[in-house]
């Protein structure tokens, strides 16, 4: 570290420098990320709060109260009126707060995961730091997975299945109402992964849309990942994990004599009670109706790219929610967008992949046609 402090214009000069080089959501050609411009209510209530730590939740009792009625706000979304869990940093831990559920309450000495071979990579990390076993299921032609398959691979040993409502590639839902149906038959914890579509599919369904359903409304799910830092609109970081009941949390209690509260059961000590405020604050803002809107809106935008590329004579997968999936049998579509400044993903099959998110704009979506008129022979 240097000896003397910095002046203010030589470190503005350094967050310039930084800034200028990193994307801009506003400039519509972030098309990889399952993030966003978060809600300004959001960003208001993070400054507010942003000295606030849950882990001491006995010296900020209303913030943990905010991040309570977020949870419950969420929970009631997903069909629950009694579920319990908390505002989390992202997707990843909530994954590896539900795994660490499961098998803490199996007892099982080699513990194994059945889950989609869609699943995202954090099931890997959560499988390596709780020494679980992944054994991975097929899928369909549609991304989701091959049920039989699932019935197939389970053991003595299995301590969990998991099931995607919203898988990263293809936003592709898993029958999740079948895994129910197994996994209660069978006596196993069923997590389901809705990191994505958490705060797609519920208003997709109010919108008309055909949907399967996810929620804790089926018998057999013990939790859901649904990530209010995605479609959510709330600033970075805010993931959110559910547990059906307060139960299935005692597994996860650890002392903590010397704090304000006698136990705690979230993966971090030290938390962003600023998260927990954010979330609270975009949900009251929006309401239903307001991440209806947004949806339709996303989904709109993805209808008309969907029915541009078919004119342009590109091969595109049947879109699940606002991801689209797409290639040219002659060009490499990814590759000549990168090179034209769109930051477009890649599936693991090679295709060209973009998420329609609510920075996404319609204009946007015409200059991306534009461009891919140009690149296609
Ligand atoms: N579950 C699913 C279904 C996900 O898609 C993701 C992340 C996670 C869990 C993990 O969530 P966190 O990243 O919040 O821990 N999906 C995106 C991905 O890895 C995340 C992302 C977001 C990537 C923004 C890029 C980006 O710019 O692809």
């Amino acid at each position: 570290m240097q000896e003397k402090a910095w002046s203010r214009e030589e470190l503005e000069k350094a967050l310039q420098e930084a800034k200028r080089r990193d994307m801009s959501y506003s400039s519509g050609r972030i098309l990889s990320s399952m993030c966003t411009a978060p809600h300004q209510a959001g960003v208001e209530a993070f400054l507010r709060f942003l000295d606030t730590n849950l882990g001491d939740p006995g010296l900020f009792p209303g913030t943990r109260e905010l991040e309570r009625r977020a949870v419950a706000e969420i929970a009631s979304l997903l069909g629950s009126g009694s579920a319990r869990g908390f505002i989390v940093s992202g997707g990843t831990e909530a994954n590896i707060t539900a795994l660490w559920v499961a098998r803490e309450l199996s007892g099982v000495t080699k513990p194994e995961v059945v889950l989609p071979e869609t699943a995202h990579f954090s099931f890997e990390k959560a499988a390596r730091m709780l020494r679980l076993r992944l054994v991975y299921a097929g899928v369909h032609g549609d991304s989701s997975v091959d049920v039989d398959e699932v019935r197939r691979r389970l053991s003595e040993r299995t301590v969990a299945v998991v099931g995607i409502a919203g898988n990263t590639e293809y936003g592709g839902v898993d029958d999740i109402e079948a895994l129910s149906e197994l996994a209660s038959e069978q006596g196993i914890y069923l997590h389901v992964d809705a990191a994505f579509g958490g705060f797609v599919l519920p208003f997709l369904r109010e919108l008309g849309y055909r949907v399967r359903r996810f929620d804790f409304s089926l018998p057999g799910v013990c939790s859901i990942t649904v990530d209010p830092h995605k479609m959510g609109l709330a600033p970075v970081p805010a993931g959110c994990i559910l547990f059906r009941n307060e139960e299935f949390l005692e597994s996860l209690q650890v002392e903590s004599p010397y704090l304000s509260m006698p136990v705690q059961c979230t993966l971090l000590g030290t938390r962003s009670g600023a998260s927990a405020a954010a979330v609270f604050a975009v949900l009251k803002s929006m309401g239903r109706e307001g991440y209806r809107r947004v949806v339709e809106e996303c989904m709109r935008n993805t209808l008309l790219l969907r029915e541009e590329l078919l004119r342009l004579g590109f091969r595109v997968r049947e879109p699940w929610m606002n991801i689209l999936v797409f290639e040219h049998p002659e060009v490499d579509a990814v590759v000549e967008l990168r090179r034209r400044g769109w930051a477009v993903s890649r599936t693991r099959a090679g295709e060209a992949r973009v998420v329609l998110m609510p920075h996404v704009k319609r204009e946007h979506v015409e200059e991306l046609v534009e461009v891919l008129r140009e690149i296609a022979p």
